[in-house]
C-alpha cells in the first residue's frame, strides 16, 4: 500500500513529506493506522545527526497511538480494530530481561531494532523502489506503520488518541522513572533538571506519589508557570545562580532524596548527581546525550553513599504497564491534556522541530 509519512533524508535537514510504500504484514507483525504522533527530543537528538545509531534515509517518530488494519500470520494477541500504543521497549515477556525483575529492557528484537529494520532484517518501507530504515520500531511519523506484536500495547478504545499517544513515550518516561524505577518515598525531596516533555512528567509522577519539596531547574523560565501547575514547588534558574549545587542544598536540608535529569547534558548530569544528599540521594539520569559524550563525577561521591543511575521508558514494561497509565490519565490520576501545547497535520511536522528548539512547546502533535 502507498501511506504518506515524514522522511528524515539526511541529518541535519527538515523533514520532507512524501508518500512511500510499505509491505503489509508478516509473520508475528501487525499494520497499524495511525491517529496521532508526539515529537519527543529523542527524534530531534536522532535528526541532528548526534545518536551513535542514528541511519538515513529513516521514518522517525516513536510516540504514536492508533488502531490495527491488519494482523500477520501467527498472530493472536491483537485483532483488527484494537486501539494500541507502539513501544520502542517491546515486551516479548520470554527473554531473559522480560523473566528478570529488574528490568524492563526486552532485547529479544533490540538488535535488528537499533539497524531500523524488523525483526527479519528487511525494511517494510521504500521509496522508488529503495529500502527508508524504520527508528525506534516505530516509524510513527507515518500514517501507516508496521510493528511486531510484542511492540503494542492494546489500550482502551475510548481513550483519545491525540492524548494518549504521548504515553508511547514522554509521559511513561517521567511519571514511570518516579514510580517504577526510582520508586520514590512519599515526604521525599525530588529535583528536576529540565522542565520540558519529560522533566514536567517526572515532577507530576512526584507529586502524585506524595513528594515533599519539588525543585525544578531550567534556564527557560517560560517553562515555570506550567511547571508550578504540575506541581514544582521551588525553581532555580542555573543563570541567575553562582552556585546551583549550593542553592540545591539549601533549599532541601542537605541534599535531594532523589533527583532526575531530563536534559541530556552531560554538566548538568554531574550536577544532578552532586546535589543528592550524602548517604543516600539517588540520580537518575533520563536525558539522552550525543556520540562521545561522557559523565564524570569524583568517585567519593558515591563512595560516601549517593548512587548514579539510568533510566528507559520510564522503566515501564510496555503492553502491561501502558494500559494502566492510559487508565490513570481516563480517572484524572495523570494530566496529559496541558502538556500537548501545539498541534498540526502531518505536512507541517517541521514546525513541531523549531518550536521545540525554541523553547516555545512542551509537546507537539501530529494528527493524521
Ligand atoms: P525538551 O526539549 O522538551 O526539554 C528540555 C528542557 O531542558 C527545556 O525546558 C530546556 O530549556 C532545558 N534545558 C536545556 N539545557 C539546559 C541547561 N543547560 N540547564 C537547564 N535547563 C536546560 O526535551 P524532552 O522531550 O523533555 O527530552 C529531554 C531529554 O530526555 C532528551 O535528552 C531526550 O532525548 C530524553 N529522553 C529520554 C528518554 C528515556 O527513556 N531515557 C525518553 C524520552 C526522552
Ligand atoms: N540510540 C542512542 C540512545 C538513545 C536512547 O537512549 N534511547 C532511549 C529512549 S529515548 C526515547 O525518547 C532508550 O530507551 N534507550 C534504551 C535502548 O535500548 O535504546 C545511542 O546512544 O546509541
Ligand atoms: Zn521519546
Amino acid at each position: 500500500m502507498e501511506t504518506r509519512a515524514a522522511v528524515a533524508f539526511k541529518a541535519g535537514e527538515p523533514l520532507s513529506i512524501e508518500t512511500v510504500q510499505l509491505d503489509g504484514p508478516r509473520k508475528g507483525e501487525v499494520l497499524v493506522e495511525l491517529k496521532a504522533t508526539g515529537i519527543c527530543h529523542t527524534d530531534a537528538f536522532t535528526l541532528s545527526g548526534d545518536d551513535p545509531e542514528g541511519a538515513f534515509p529513516a521514518i522517525l517518530g516513536h510516540e504514536g497511538a492508533g488502531v490495527v488494519v491488519e494482523v500477520g500470520e501467527g498472530v493472536t494477541s491483537l485483532e483488527v480494530g484494537d486501539h494500541v500504543i507502539p513501544l520502542y521497549t517491546p515486551e516479548c515477556r520470554e527473554c531473559d530481561y522480560c523473566l528478570h525483575p529488574k528490568t524492563n529492557l526486552c532485547q529479544s528484537i533490540r538488535e535488528t531494532q537499533g539497524k531500523g529494520v524488523m525483526p527479519d532484517g528487511t525494511s517494510r518501507f521504500s521509496l522508488n523502489g529503495e529500502p527508508i530504515l524504520h527508528y525506534m520500531g516505530c516509524s510513527t511519523f507515518s500514517n501507516y506503520t508496521v510493528l511486531p506484536e510484542i511492540a503494542l500495547a492494546k489500550i482502551r478504545k475510548d481513550a483519545p488518541f491525540d492524548k494518549v499517544c504521548y504515553i508511547g513515550c514522554g509521559v511513561t518516561t517521567g511519571v514511570g522513572a518516579v514510580v517504577y524505577d526510582a520508586k520514590v518515598e512519599p515526604g521525599s525531596n525530588v529535583v528536576v533538571f529540565g522542565l520540558g516533555g519529560i522533566g514536567l512528567n517526572v515532577i507530576q509522577g512526584a507529586r502524585m506519589v506524595g513528594a515533599n519539596k519539588i525543585v525544578g531547574i531550567d534556564l527557560n523560565e517560560g517553562k515555570v508557570e506550567m511547571a508550578k501547575k504540575f506541581g514544582m514547588t521551588d525553581f532555580i534558574n542555573p543563570s541567575k545562580c553562582d552556585n546551583v549545587i549550593e542553592a540545591i542544598l539549601d533549599l532541601t536540608n542537605g541534599g535531594a532524596d532523589y533527583s532526575f535529569e531530563c536534559i541530556g547534558n552531560v554538566n548538568t548530569m554531574r550536577q544532578a548527581l552532586e546535589c543528592c544528599h550524602k548517604g543516600w540521594g539517588e540520580s537518575v539520569i533520563i536525558g539522552v546525550a550525543g556520540a562521545g559524550q561522557e559523565i564524570s563525577t569524583r568517585p567519593f561521591q558515591l563512595v560516601t553513599g549517593r548512587v548514579w543511575r539510568g533510566s528507559a521508558f520510564g522503566g515501564a514494561r510496555g503492553r502491561t504497564d501502558v494500559p494502566k497509565i492510559v487508565d490513570w490519565y481516563m480517572n484524572g490520576k495523570i494530566n496529559i491534556d496541558d502538556l500537548i501545547t501545539h498541534t498540526m497535520p502531518l505536512e507541517d511536522i517541521n514546525k513541531a522541530f523549531d518550536l521545540m528548539h525554541h523553547g516555545e512547546s512542551i509537546r507537539s502533535v501530529v494528527l493524521y
